[in-house]
C-alpha cells in the first residue's frame, strides 16, 4: 500500500537523524504564540536597505554550518536543499504539497530571522505583475527588480549550448543555461554545496514563454476560483505535463529552464529565489483561505500518494516533517499563518 510505503520512507528519514543535538524548530518554539506576526510583502514593495537585509540573510545563512546532518551537507543554506531533496517523491503532485512547502518555507524564514538577525519577513514575487501573456518570447520579465543585478538576485545564467540529451522533456531551447554572472550569488560568493561531490554554481535558463503564457494573473484567478481545498490543490499544481500551464512549474521552468537549479525538482530550493515563488504561491494559497476562513482553516483533501486521485486522500491529522529541520506536524497545524506551527502574514 502507497500510504505505509510514504511513512516507512519518511520515518527512515527521521530515525536516520534522530542522534542529532537540536532540531531548527523544536516543537516548543513552534508552537508560541504569534505575536506581531512578520508581513510579508511583495519584493519590490521592500526599501532598497530591506532587500539587502534579505540577501545578506541569505548569504549568512551560507556561512553557518550544516545541522541537518544529511551527507553532503556543508552550510545551513544546503540543509533545506538536502531536505527538499530528501522528501522529493511524496511533497509534490499530493494533496499537503501547499502544505509542506509552507512549512518548508516558514522555517527558513526562522533560520533567517533567528540565526541570521534577519528582522522582516519572507518576501515574495509576484510574477503575474510582469508578465506578458500576449508576447510569449517577451524578456520584460526578466527586467524585473528581483533580477537586478545590484538589489536582487541576478539575472540570467550565461548562454551554453545543451549537451545532447541534456534536453529530456523537450523544453523550449532556454536563453541562458550557464552560471549567473552577476548579482549577489555569482560562484565566487555562493555556491550549492548539496548534492555534491562537486560544488555547483548557481545556474539559470530563463525561457520567457513558460513565464509568460503560465504565471498569468488569468491562472492565478482560475485558482483562486476553486470552490474546495481539493479542488485548490489540483489547480495550483496542474498536470504533469509541460503541455498544460501551471502557476507552479512556470516560476520552475520559467526561471530554471532546461539546465538551471530551479528547474530540478529535488534539488530547486539552491536557487534562493525559490523562497520568493514559493512565497507567492503561499501568499495565493493564503488569499485563497482569506475568502471564507471559518471552512478554509479546517479544510484538507487531495492524495496522499503522488497522482494517486482514486486512492487515500489526506487528512486533519495527516503528519508531515521536515526531516531534521522540523517535527512531524498535522497539516490542521499549518493552516492557519498566525496559529498552530506558525507565525507570519501578508
Ligand atoms: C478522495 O477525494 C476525492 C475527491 O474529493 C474523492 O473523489 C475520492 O473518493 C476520495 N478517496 C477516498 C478513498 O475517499
Ligand atoms: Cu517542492
Amino acid at each position: 500500500m502507497h500510504f505505509s510505503a510514504i511513512f516507512a520512507a519518511s520515518s527512515l528519514l527521521l530515525s536516520a537523524v534522530s542522534a542529532l543535538p537540536q532540531p531548527a524548530l523544536s516543537d516548543a518554539a513552534l508552537s508560541r504564540k504569534c505575536n506581531n506576526p512578520p508581513k510579508r510583502v511583495e519584493w519590490r514593495q521592500l526599501k532598497k536597505k530591506e532587500k539587502k537585509a534579505y540577501i545578506d540573510a541569505v548569504l549568512c545563512l551560507t556561512k553557518k554550518k550544516a545541522i541537518s546532518g544529511i551527507a553532503g551537507t556543508v552550510n545551513r543554506f544546503d540543509d533545506f536543499v538536502a531536505v527538499h531533496n530528501a522528501q522529493e517523491p511524496w511533497i509534490h503532485w499530493v494533496g499537503h504539497f501547499i502544505l509542506w512547502h509552507r512549512y518548508f518555507v516558514a522555517a527558513y524564514e526562522k533560520a533567517l530571522r533567528q540565526e541570521c538577525g534577519y528582522k522582516g519577513a519572507q518576501p515574495y514575487w509576484d510574477w503575474s505583475v510582469d508578465v506578458r501573456p500576449d508576447d510569449p518570447e517577451s524578456m520584460h520579465v526578466f527586467e524585473s527588480a528581483i533580477f537586478d543585478s545590484e538589489t536582487g538576485f541576478g539575472g540570467n545564467g550565461v548562454k551554453i549550448d545543451y549537451a545532447p540529451g541534456q534536453n529530456p522533456f523537450n523544453l523550449p531551447i532556454g536563453t541562458g543555461g550557464g552560471c549567473v554572472p552577476d548579482g549577489p550569488f555569482t560562484s565566487d560568493a555562493f555556491m550549492n554545496h548539496y548534492p555534491g561531490p562537486e560544488p555547483q554554481c548557481l545556474r539559470r535558463d530563463f525561457i520567457p514563454s513558460l513565464v509568460n503564457t503560465w504565471e498569468t494573473p488569468e491562472l492565478v484567478a482560475h485558482v483562486l476560483s476553486q470552490p474546495d481545498y481539493t479542488s485548490f490543490a489540483r489547480a495550483l499544481e496542474g498536470q504533469k505535463s509541460f503541455k498544460t500551464p501551471n502557476i507552479h512549474g512556470g516560476g520552475h521552468f520559467g526561471v530554471g529552464g532546461v539546465t538551471g537549479i530551479m528547474g530540478d525538482a529535488k534539488n530547486s530550493p539552491g536557487d534562493p529565489i525559490f523562497y520568493l515563488h514559493h512565497a507567492n504561491l503561499d501568499h495565493i494559497f493564503w488569499q485563497w483561505q482569506q475568502k471564507d476562513r471559518e471552512t478554509r482553516l479546517r479544510e484538507v483533501g487531495g492524495p496522499v500518494a503522488p497522482l494517486d486521485y482514486s486512492g487515500q486522500n489526506v487528512t486533519m491529522d495527516f503528519l508531515v516533517n521536515l526531516g531534521p529541520l522540523g517535527p512531524d506536524t498535522m497539516l490542521e497545524e499549518l493552516l492557519d499563518t498566525e496559529g498552530g506551527k506558525l507565525c507570519y502574514t501578508y
